[in-house]
């Protein structure tokens, strides 16, 4: 399990441009599907828990608990923090856990190669969409990704990943040197794909999350 610490920006016309300038190495060009999962009362994201597919692996992102949240720096505020859980018997086990209240309990365990255990669970697919990614290389441990989403959106991260009990706050610091770097001004957090995607395809479940603080 690791952690992914992340800033989103807006992808401007100079910034392929600005990437070369300050010596970003592209490693490469893919492109991905990811379908999302959650009860059909969003039991899940509610809770800011994101379960998706992407390239045939599962993913469930979990907001991770955090004593400084309240006096961090702005820099710091417009970083996403959250754990990503790949393996699939404990997504299962957490989610189970997330959804014990309103599902019945089931037995997920003979479950692994089908997806029979998402409808034990009472979980559909609430979003799906296409990204074609270009992932850049600044210094080590920090990639840029430029994201274009097939319904229309551009939005560009700076990454950097965690291994658990590994150093949050140094992350902080090299997203916060790489957004210098790349002339990023404004303090205002930028939508990520979700967020966008929810606001045109599902205007109730995108009220939702608003309402509670969780986009
Ligand atoms: C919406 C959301 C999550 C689902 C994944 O969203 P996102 O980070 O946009 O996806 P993607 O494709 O860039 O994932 P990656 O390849 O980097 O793993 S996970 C957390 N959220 C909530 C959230 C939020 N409240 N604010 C921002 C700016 N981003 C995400």
């Amino acid at each position: 399990m690791s952690v992914e610490v992340e800033r989103k920006f807006l992808c401007k016309a100079d910034t392929l441009k600005t990437l070369e300038e300050i010596g970003a190495a592209c490693v490469g060009q893919h492109q991905f599907q990811d379908q999302y999962f959650d009860s059909i009362n969003f039991d899940l994201t509610l809770k800011d828990i994101w379960l998706r597919k992407r390239k045939g692996c599962w993913e469930l992102k979990c907001p991770i608990t955090e004593e400084t949240i309240g006096g961090q720096s702005k820099a710091a505020a417009l970083c996403t923090r959250y754990k990503e859980i790949t393996n699939l018997p404990e997504i299962q086990l957490r989610v189970k856990e997330v959804l014990k209240d309103v599902c019945e309990d089931t037995d997920t365990s003979s479950s692994q190669e089908n997806e029979s255990w998402l409808s034990k669970m009472n979980l559909v697919c609430f979003a799906e969409y296409k990204t074609v990614r270009r992932s850049f290389i600044l210094e080590e441990g920090v990639q840029i990704d430029l994201d274009q989403a097939d319904f229309g959106y551009d939005v560009g991260e700076i990454e950097v990943l965690v291994p658990e009990g590994g150093d949050v706050q140094s992350a902080l610091e090299k997203i916060e040197r790489t957004a210098q770097k790349l002339g990023l001004t404004g303090d205002q957090r930028v939508e990520g794909k979700m967020s966008v995607y929810l606001k045109r395809n599902n205007p109730q479940h995108y009220a939702k999350l608003l309402s509670e603080h969780i986009l």
